[in-house]
């Protein structure tokens, strides 16, 4: 029956008037998706599309791009700096030269009266990196604060140290094409259909063509793992001990790659002896994946002609995050799978440009991975910016969760956040807020005003956003990518780099310096710095960048004057022998012991309390939860919950519950769901005042990282009007 089919009106697509098409790079995730925004006949951004011709994302774009021209005009933006003497006053406003001025002048009384690291600065991977790597001549050459870190330290720091430990330098060795050439894809806490759409298609489009195993490991059924060949229900926060056992396994059986071993590592014999001690039954009781499929994952693994490990905040958000990926980085070099063509392993990263932040931003050291504490890098640094180099301090100050607690305890006392909400983004929320009343200068600077974290600052300075402005972009796979603009500053709001400057002559010091407000000029200081660095990008301009639709580093000026492709710069890191970045040129494997240190749910608190992420939203919802068609999806704060234990806790689905841990309570609606195991629920952070009320966030050692997804809960009922009544307030914007 064919009835009423030809009566079926066709799909018209709305003729949006566009005469432009304009090229930049998606600001959300770091996928790093070549985009276009569509002006109309007024220049005004009313359509985006994916660019057909860039390699990353091949004409594609997920639910955030397509309706990234909306954030231009989204509600919330902040139109023009605001002052107030106290955060229990009404803000006034005010001009650019008077808030700026005031913030110098508060800066250097704070350091005059309580020395130079009382004022701290936490930026983000969400601005440009010519915006990034002024930022980092201010701290360091001008500010001169030890106390300056970005909120990749809620993200990247602990990928970041990994890779220092094992390899010797930051720097992801490995590019989405090796999903073409890959025989196995191992993905550690990684939900890439939801977080990395257009990453997840490049790695289903390969599988489709070569049909390699994958095998997903993580606590929750994710899209990911729906999608697996294998899903291996890790217990959270024991992933380090699942990498001992496969390496067992390996060794035992001798399947390791010898002859990589020697020639490209040292340390082998710490991490057998080490690993002797994870044989897959003492594991499984450890880690909860059984020891038959402990051994099969380690023989499909170490059997495949080349194999590639990738991970994201499953691993990174732990007490062992910095373990977990050397773990993995052990796992990949035993194999001798780093630097080969679909052999290696590649750290997902997170925000936009939280890789731009690693290389140029000075966050952790100098710019172009430079360190602190190497004598010969504070000198070149400080000859190139005209700064002696005995301003610069001789090891790392502060991380941005070190930060929070010394403004506790009166250690700091200003505070200049930079593209961060740490309201809504950082553990035990109440703890931070009571924290934040305590500083006697706290400066916001975003693109919007209605961030949480504004209502606890006394100077806010708006800013463009995105396409607002231009600069560069590197993504997950080290490609350098350009963002052109396609309209003026919203308002009187500043670009990044313009604050930066205009807040460097407001001290002596900076006057002496050069601080451009060219982005052509900033990018020829990044590219002259990074010569000869792992991190050279000395053969790009701006306008070959977008040519190329983006370019992978290293492409040096050699190459660029050979006339060697782009394509042939920095495909893969580590590719020949002795190149890693450690003085003998070899990499270092490391034996991992494991002690059991996380919340762990209790009678009292019988639940683990996970948290993550949604495709339609990002992060603190500033721009998503003001986009119809991102924000309609899922409005409200919810959590999944198992439904047999729903059932036993006598939850209906939809209905709302009070969650409480030891920091505090939220609530939320029940979604009654398989995708989590009987005793755990997931929550969404997106939402203000909800999981972040309830998180620990122990430290890793070494990133000093948060351990987001592993806190215990208990489940109360609540009343469901008031409940509801809550709910619609906190979801207005
Ligand atoms: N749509 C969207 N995309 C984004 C973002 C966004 O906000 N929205 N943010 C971007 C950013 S900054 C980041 S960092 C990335 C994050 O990207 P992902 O890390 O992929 O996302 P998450 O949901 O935070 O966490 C991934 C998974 O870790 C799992 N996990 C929890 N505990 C453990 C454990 O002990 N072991 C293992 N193996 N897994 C565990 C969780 O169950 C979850 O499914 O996404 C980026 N992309
Ligand atoms: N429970 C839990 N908490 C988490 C996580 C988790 O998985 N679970 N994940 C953590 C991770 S991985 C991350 S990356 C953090 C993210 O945490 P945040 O960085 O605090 O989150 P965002 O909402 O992205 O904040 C970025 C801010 O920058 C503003 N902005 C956007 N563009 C610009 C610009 O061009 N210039 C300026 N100056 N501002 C701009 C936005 O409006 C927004 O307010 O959250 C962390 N918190
Ligand atoms: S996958 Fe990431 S970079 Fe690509 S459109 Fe979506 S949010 Fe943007
Ligand atoms: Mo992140």
């Amino acid at each position: 029956m064919l009835f009423g089919r030809n009566k079926k009106n066709p799909i018209k697509i709305a003729d949006k008037g566009i005469v432009k098409w304009n090229y930049s790079t998606c600001g959300y995730c770091s996928t790093g998706c070549a985009i276009e925004i569509g002006t109309n006949k007024d220049g005004k951004p009313v359509g985006a599309r994916g660019v057909a011709d860039a390699d990353v994302n091949r004409g594609k774009l997920c639910v955030k791009g397509i309706f990234e021209h909306e954030v231009f005009e989204s509600t919330g933006r902040g139109t023009t700096p605001l002052m107030r003497n106290n955060i229990q006053d009404e803000y006034q406003e005010a001009q650019w030269d008077d808030a700026l001025g005031t913030m110098a002048s508060e800066i250097k009384r704070i350091q005059d009266t309580y020395g130079r690291d009382a004022f701290a600065i936490v930026s983000t991977g969400q601005i440009l990196t010519e915006g990034f790597y002024t930022l980092g001549k201010l701290a360091r050459g001008v500010i001169g604060t030890n106390n300056y870190d970005g909120n990749t330290t809620l993200c990247m720091a602990s990928a970041v140290s990994g890779y220092k430990r094992s390899f010797g330098s930051d720097g992801p060795p490995g590019c989405y094409e090796d999903f073409e050439h890959t025989d196995c894809l191992i993905a550690w806490g990684s939900n890439l259909p939801e977080q990395h759409p257009i990453i997840y298609w490049r790695f289903k489009e390969a599988q489709e063509k070569r049909h390699f195993p994958l095998i997903v490991i993580d606590p929750r059924v994710t899209m990911l793992a729906q999608n697996a060949d294998m899903h291996l229900a890790i217990t959270p926060g024991t992933d380090v001990v699942l990498m001992n056992a496969l390496m067992h396994v390996i060794l035992d059986e001798g399947l390791e790659d010898q002859d990589y071993i020697k020639a490209n590592t040292n340390g082998f014999e710490a991490l057998s002896a080490e690993v002797r001690n994870y044989d897959p039954t003492t594991a499984a009781g450890i880690c909860g994946i059984d020891e038959d499929t402990i051994r099969h994952v380690a023989r499909l693994y170490a059997n495949a002609g080349v194999a590639m490990n990738i991970w994201t905040m499953g691993i990174n958000q732990s007490t062992h995050g910095s373990d977990g990926v050397v773990g993995i980085n052990n796992l990949s070099l035993l194999t001798g799978n780093v630097g080969k063509k679909g052999g290696t392993s590649l750290s997902i990263t997170g925000q936009c440009n939280a890789m731009g932040t690693r290389e140029w931003s000075s966050c952790s050291g100098l710019p172009g991975y430079r360190l602190l504490e190497n004598a010969q890098d504070r000198e070149d640094i400080g000859k190139y910016w005209g700064v002696d180099p005995e301003f610069f301090p001789k090891t790392r100050g502060l991380t941005q969760t070190d930060i929070f607690p010394a403004i506790e305890t009166g250690k700091i006392k200003g505070l200049w956040l930079v593209g961060t909400n740490p309201m809504t983004s950082m553990p035990n929320t109440a703890r931070i807020r009571k924290t934040l009343e305590k500083l006697e200068l706290c400066v916001v600077q975003d693109s919007y005003l209605d961030v949480e974290t504004t209502e606890y600052a006394h100077i806010y300075l708006p800013t463009a956003i995105w396409a607002e402005k231009e600069g560069v972009f590197t993504n997950t796979e080290r490609r350098v990518n350009i963002i052109r603009k396609v309209k003026e500053p919203y308002a009187q709001s500043k670009t990044d780099l313009h604050i930066f400057n205009g807040l460097a002559k407001q001290f002596e010091q900076g006057r002496k310096m050069t601080f451009s407000d060219n982005f052509d000029e900033v990018f020829d200081e990044m590219r002259e710095l990074s010569k000869g660095r792992l991190v050279d990008i000395s053969g790009m301009t701006h306008d070959l960048i977008e040519q190329h639709r983006g370019i992978q580093w290293p492409y040096t000026e050699e190459q660029a004057n050979k006339g060697e492709a782009p394509v042939q710069g920095g495909k893969r890191l580590y590719t020949e022998d002795a190149t890693f970045r450690f003085a003998d040129g070899k990499a270092k494997l490391i034996p991992l012991p494991f002690i059991d240190n996380n919340e762990r749910p209790d009678p009292e608190y019988p639940f683990w309390l996970n948290s993550g992420r949604l495709v339609e939203h990002f992060h603190s919802r500033t721009r998503t939860g003001k986009i119809g068609n991102n924000n309609k999806y899922s409005p409200t704060p919810f959590m999944e919950i198992n439904p047999d234990a729903a059932m036993e806790q006598g939850i209906q689905h939809q209905s709302y519950v009070r969650l409480v841990s030891r920091r505090g309570d939220a609530v939320v609606m029940a979604m009654l769901t398989h995708r989590v195991p009987r005793n755990m629920v997931f929550i969404p952070f997106h939402f203000f005042d909800c999981v972040n009320r309830l998180t620990l966030g122990l430290l890793d050692p070494y990133s000093r990282q948060p351990a987001f997804k592993q806190s215990a809960v208990r489940i109360e009922s609540v009343n469901q009007a008031e409940a509801a009544q809550l709910n619609k307030e906190s979801r207005a914007f």
